[in-house]
């Protein structure tokens, strides 16, 4: 299918403190995504300084990572066409309190750092992150029947 892509997905402490985990993947079935993987994960000091090496200068890390590690988390790889940009949206930006009603954040947050949940923010993104928390083996290419109902027929068999 064209533009199928994988993305990431972790459910941060806040979520699971709050008992939106089952609220969250919900909402990602129901819009028609196809779950590849699922997991549950205490993240280490070595797994979150890879994975927010990008805010490691900034003066919220060390309390970010405090959070991330303060109970376990849940990740899921998500499956669907442009499903990246399309999570993103579900999700809504990483300021919740400017997320629009209807979003995740939006809905479930007044944060800026504990914000229910991460995703990955681009293809390049995506494949790294994947990577870093999922073996191949924990990922399953499956038929996904519901499909025929999601997509066209055309969007389908391209
Ligand atoms: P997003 O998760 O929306 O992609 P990133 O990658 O910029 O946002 O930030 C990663 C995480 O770092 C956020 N989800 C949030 O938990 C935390 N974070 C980002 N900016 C701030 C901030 N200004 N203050 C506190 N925490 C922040």
């Amino acid at each position: 299918m064209p533009g199928l892509e994988r993305t990431l997905i972790i459910v941060k402490p806040d979520a699971l403190q709050r008992n939106l985990l089952g609220r969250i993947i919900t909402r990602f079935e129901e819009k028609g995504l196809k779950i590849a993987g699922i997991k549950m994960m205490q993240l280490s000091d070595e797994i979150l300084d890879e994975h927010y090496s990008h805010h490691k200068d900034k003066p919220f890390f060390d309390d970010l990572k405090g959070f991330m590690k303060s109970s376990p988390v849940v990740l899921m790889v998500l499956e669907g066409v442009d499903v990246i940009e399309t999570v993103r949206l579900i999700v809504g930006p990483t300021n919740a309190r400017e997320a629009q009603a209807g979003s995740i954040r939006g809905d479930f947050s007044m944060s800026k750092s504990n914000n229910i949940v991460h995703a990955s923010d681009s293809l390049d993104t995506a494949q790294v992150e994947i990577k870093r928390f999922f073996t191949e083996e924990e990922l399953f290419d499956y038929r996904k029947d519901d499909w025929n109902w999601v997509y066209s027929e055309d969007e389908l068999s391209a």
